[in-house]
């Protein structure tokens, strides 16, 4: 059996949070990743017949049952990630009911799963059935992106041309637009279930005046959304208090969808 420090999929996940945590993306315990393992490749480093421990998860997530996740803890600080993987992140296998997570990994201070567990696994129920090559959602807490929802409509035609309009390659990166949902209690099955509903149709959900949750094939293009939009954001940020001289006109937007190949939202312009 390899030691599972030196595997991949750790590296990704301490890489990725230190980075997101010094981009001021996850102050304190803001935010959270859950990513799907391959069973072959977790099974090199782990014994998948010992489960260290069963946790309730509140909620049935039935295509996902003996699905393997590598999931930040509740209550731990993406700062942490690095220095101590192990207390700071679990990996869990959905059990056969559907509803209990079998801890294979970590949590290692008794620790468990994130709070926002729901909306992860109800993200990766809603997001698989549309795209098989869904593995990761994150959320976390970016900045501009927080700050545009203080003085932007949280109408998702009109936050995402806004987006569209900041960057030129931002409708190359997320033609598919960004969904919103209005302030809502988080850390249960209703923000989850709202949350789901939206990633049918979206890889980017903006919870708002909370933060954000993005959904792709690989940590890279998760975060990747994350961050073209939280570029555009802070350019509207730093810009929506001036005159605005130029902008991107809806008709080449539409030019650069349509020369770079992308399916778009059309109901999201104004041709
Ligand atoms: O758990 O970001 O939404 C930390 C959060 C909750
Ligand atoms: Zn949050």
């Amino acid at each position: 059996m390899k030691n599972i420090l030196t595997a991949p999929f750790i590296t990704e996940m301490k890489e990725i949070t230190a980075n997101m945590y010094r981009l001021g993306w996850d102050e304190r315990n803001g935010g959270n990743i859950s990513y799907m393992l391959d069973e072959s490749v977790v099974g090199e480093y782990l014994d998948l017949n010992n489960v260290i421990r069963t946790i309730p998860t509140g909620f049935v997530a039935k295509s996902l049952i003996g699905k393997i996740f590598i999931v930040t803890g509740t209550g731990k600080y993406f700062r942490n990630v690095q220095s101590d993987p192990e207390t700071n992140l679990g990996i869990i296998r959905i059990a056969q009911d559907g509803t209990t997570a079998e801890l294979l990994w970590g949590y290692a201070d008794g620790g468990k799963f994130t709070s926002e567990l729901p909306a992860h696994l109800m993200s990766h129920m809603a997001r698989l059935s549309v795209d098989p090559e869904n593995r990761v959602v994150i959320h976390c807490h970016p900045t501009h992106t927080l700050a545009m929802n203080f003085v932007h409509t949280l109408d998702e035609k009109e936050f995402t041309h806004t987006l569209w309009e900041m960057c030129t390659e931002c409708i190359v990166v997320f033609p598919d637009g960004v969904g919103v949902l209005p302030w809502m209690l988080c850390g249960n099955n209703t923000i989850g279930e709202a949350t789901a509903k939206k990633m049918e149709e979206f890889r980017l959900v903006v919870w708002g005046m909370h933060g954000i949750y993005g959904a792709g094939k690989t940590i890279d293009e998760t975060f990747g959304l994350i961050e073209t939009v939280e570029k555009a954001a802070q350019i509207y940020m730093l810009t929506c208090n001036m005159p605005r001289i130029n902008t991107i006109k809806d008709s080449e937007m539409q030019e650069l969808a349509e020369a770079f190949g992308v399916t778009y939202r059309k109901d999201f312009l104004n041709l």
